[in-house]
């Protein structure tokens, strides 16, 4: 990097002998390769080698391709020195094998390899571990963007992801640890010799750097083991720095859009961005710029405020390492950040005690107490003297005892692009929860992204059929994966009958490959004939499972006063639940249990048989969610409007040709004007005030009364169990199932009535497919390069 060393040492023709300029692309080389990695890495031979096994020779064969192409980027990016975005996120979550076969372009030729071997693609890739790094849609965005740009680098690595879900007996959620990296992981590549300190309290630990694309840290101590209390017979002690410093990157906080504020996720949270920022700083340095340009070749995106603390960490290193003076750093940092707000939930927003800061990061506290604080509440008071309220409302400290550092207005103070992730829910951060800061700065500072997803994943890699059916008519797949707007082909065969049953039958046959995994793993066979209907997301009362398991309940009831001739005319149905609860949020286990002990007295009711079966799949995940996502005709996004920032599985159902069944809320909105508002089916109106209830559930919503009547009654096992959960309902309502359960309905009835007409039901299917072009993340990841960072695609040619 200095420019300085000689390159290379020894024989240069011996060294250009050696390496690899392409990825081996020969049938032969490849098999090679995976026997190989049998042979010396894993130390295995064939005789004795498992999936697992297989899997891991098929991993390390594939990334040898990957970090060929990945030194070339990474010298030419060192060659050209352009400016860099750094995507600062504690979340990810992913699988690697299928995905970069599919990027680089080799999945026919490593599936025939692997074949020659005595194995299956299908198996191998089944034998990969989720990479469970996240909670939600914010971890998983995180992954669709890193499939968008080659140029981001991402710090997160926990030992425990988020836990596995089991389903006790009483139809309760159990939560276990996910361990996923117990077989070595093959997509990661230790590096020893770059290590990076990062000091708690008075002590310090220690950090190795793991690099990637993805950028993995682990925490060390600085000495290992404490030999001194070993001899001494202290074994606890000895090893009690040890285990101290490894228990930072242990486990995953489990909650999503909900702060928890443990001293442990703040160490955590201030491990990751150090860490990250020591490495971004390094590689700035070797430009030998000087700081004032370090915004021309520094750009870092917060995903939400979990990463907030490199703000004052930037500062603390330009001021107290680095002597550059105080308001030319400020200037520095301001121009480097932005951050990407996720939620206007009051309870999501993430506030630290002061205390708790100031005890492990004391330098913080004077940074964010002091200085900061202080000379921003000047600043607003010059701008609104007197207006003590507004003053209150924009400080970085809540006043309240002990005092909180408010995690969102420091990510404000210290970004120059706040921006939020859907056309309604930036134009709320606006007018609600920032409103004093866009008072304060201007419009100009805010702005919006709406989301977007993968279509390599999301469309190519989990639904195959019908990426070939879309290939076969819009001519070469890369053209259109890369750009998907080009979908808008498919609107010249959207009544082409032939097409259309070549559709139908894609979907058939995901429902199939769907129905057999649920056949596996629960024993129950569902009818793959009927409209398959999947709500799966995170349990959380603003989702409002609970308003889709009422509906259900609702249905069952009039199955129930049908006479059996009448039966026999009903359009079946299957429902389908999958997701996880925070191990602490009370009321979305019993969510979790209500769905399934109604699950099992309708799937057990002769009268239901054929025609309603429900089900709650445990341990939702992204590689079930590729299972189930493909074979929905319908999904269900229908949080209470204004609630959900945008969501991101509506447009992955979208794109895989289900309907949208949804309140006009978050992404949906903008996904029902792409494809047309009679290809969706959205219900309810904006009403994202809580508004209080002084009249009685009977008069509000006859036919919701009725079904919390009759669970309260015990239709579904001992009512009492889920009075807390009914309770909610019946008296304040905070998120308004009562005002929305009839349109609900309504709009339920207009999905099975629109459903019976199977033409057009198709045509509706494949327009919205063909509509589905913004939701690309590459869209949205190019918005960002250009309105955000400032930064082009340097191409490696
Ligand atoms: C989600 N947020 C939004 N949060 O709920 C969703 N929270 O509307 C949006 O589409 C998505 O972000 C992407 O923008 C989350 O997933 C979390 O997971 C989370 C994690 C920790 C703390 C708080």
């Amino acid at each position: 990097a200095t420019g300085k060393e000689i390159w290379p040492r020894g024989d240069e023709g011996t060294w250009k002998k050696g390496l690899a300029n392409a990825p081996p692309t020969d049938d032969d080389s490849i098999s090679n390769s995976i026997v190989r990695h049998v042979q010396t890495t894993l130390a295995r031979q064939a005789y004795n080698l498992d999936n697992l096994g297989a899997y891991q020779a098929v991993a390390l064969s594939v990334r040898d391709d990957l970090i060929i192409n990945w030194n070339a980027t990474q010298a030419h990016f060192t060659r050209t020195a352009p400016k860099r975005a750094y995507y600062l996120s504690l979340e990810f979550l992913s699988r690697t094998l299928d995905n970069a076969l599919l990027n680089l372009g080799l999945r026919d030729k490593f599936s025939e390899n692997i074949s020659k071997l005595g194995f299956t693609l299908e198996d191998i890739l089944d034998s990969e571990r989720d990479a469970g790094l996240g909670n939600g849609g914010l971890g998983r965005l995180a992954a669709c963007y890193l499939d968008s740009s080659a140029s981001m680098e991402l710090p997160v690595c926990y030992t425990y992801g988020i836990f596995q879900q089991l389903i006790a007996p009483d139809g309760s959620q159990l939560e276990a640890p996910d361990p996923w990296l117990k077989h070595s992981n093959a997509w990661e590549i230790p590096r020893f010799d770059v290590r990076v300190d990062v000091r708690f309290y008075g002590h310090s630990e220690h950090a190795t750097r793991n690099t990637n694309n993805l950028r993995l840290w682990d925490a060390q101590p600085k000495s290992g083991f404490d030999l001194i209390s070993f001899n001494a017979g202290n074994y606890e002690k000895a090893v009690e720095a040890s285990n101290t410093a490894q228990s930072i990157t242990r486990v995953l906080y489990p909650n999503d859009n909900h702060d928890v504020g443990k001293e442990l996720r703040l160490k955590q949270q201030y491990f990751w961005t150090a860490a990250s920022l020591s490495d971004i700083m390094r590689r700035f340095k070797d430009l030998g710029k000087p700081f004032t340009e370090f915004p021309q070749y520094v750009s870092i995106q917060l995903n939400d405020t979990h990463p907030t603390l490199a703000i004052p960490e930037l500062m603390r290193i330009l001021v107290d390492e680095e002597e550059v003076e105080w308001n030319t750093a400020w200037q520095i940092v301001t121009r480097t950040f932005a951050y990407t707000n996720h939620t206007v939930l009051p309870e999501a927003l993430e506030k630290w005690p002061i205390p708790l800061v100031e005890n492990l990061l004391p330098r913080f506290g004077v940074l964010a107490h002091d200085d900061l604080h202080v000379s921003f509440l000047q600043a607003v008071e010059r701008r609104f003297p007197g207006d003590r309220v507004r003053l209150a409302r924009m400080s970085l400290i809540d006043e309240s005892h002990p005092k909180y550092l408010r995690m969102a207005n420091l990510a404000v103070l210290g970004s120059f692009k706040i921006n939020g992730v859907a056309e309604l829910h930036s134009q709320l951060v606006q007018t609600t929860i920032l409103k004093d800061f866009v008072d304060f700065y201007g419009p100009s500072k805010f702005t919006n992204i709406t989301n977007g997803i993968t279509p390599r994943r999301w469309l190519d890699q989990c639904n195959p059929g019908l990426s070939n059916l879309i290939t076969e008519v819009l001519g070469d797949k890369s053209p259109w994966l890369k750009d998907l707007k080009l979908l808008k082909g498919l609107l010249d065969v959207e009544d082409n009958k032939a097409f259309q049953e070549k559709w139908i039958t894609v979907k058939q046959q995901n429902k199939e490959r769907l129905a057999h995994y649920i056949e596996t793993k629960t024993g129950i066979q569902v009818n793959t004939q009927s409209m398959f209907d999947v709500q799966v997301k995170r349990i959380h009362e603003y989702k409002r499972q609970n308003l889709n398991i009422m509906g259900v309940i609702h249905r069952y009831l009039t199955i129930k006063t049908l006479s059996p001739a009448e039966r026999k005319k009903v359009l079946p149905r299957v429902v389908l639940f999958a997701g996880k609860a925070a191990p602490g949020y009370y009321q979305a286990k019993l969510t979790i249990r209500l769905i399934v002990n109604v699950a099992r007295v309708i799937n057990a009711d002769p009268d239901a048989a054929g025609i309603l079966t429900v089900l709650f799949i445990p341990d939702y995940s992204v590689s079930l969610a590729e299972l189930l996502i493909p074979a929905a005709d319908i999904s269900q996004h229908i949080s209470t409007a204004g609630t959900e920032a945008s969501g991101t599985s509506n447009m992955k159902f979208c794109l895989s040709g289900g309907l949208l069944l949804g309140t006009v809320d978050g992404a949906s909105i903008e996904i029902a004007e792409e494809v047309g508002e009679e290809n969706a089916f959205l219900f309810g109106d904006l009403r994202y005030q809580h508004q209080y209830h002084p009249i009685p559930i009977e008069k509000r919503s006859p036919a919701l009364s009725v079904i919390l009547d009759e669970i309260s009654g015990g239709r579904f096992g001992d009512g009492s169990i889920y009075e807390p959960l009914l309770n909610t309902i019946r008296y304040g309502d905070y998120y308004l199932l009562s005002d929305d359960f009839d349109s609900y309905l309504e709009a339920q009835k207009m999905v099975d009535e629109n459903y019976l007409d199977v033409e057009s039901w198709t045509k509706k299917c494949i327009r919205t497919v063909a509509n589905m072009g913004k939701f690309s993340s590459d869209r949205a990841i190019m918005q960002y390069a250009e309105e955000i960072w400032n930064i082009e695609p340097n191409r490696l040619v």
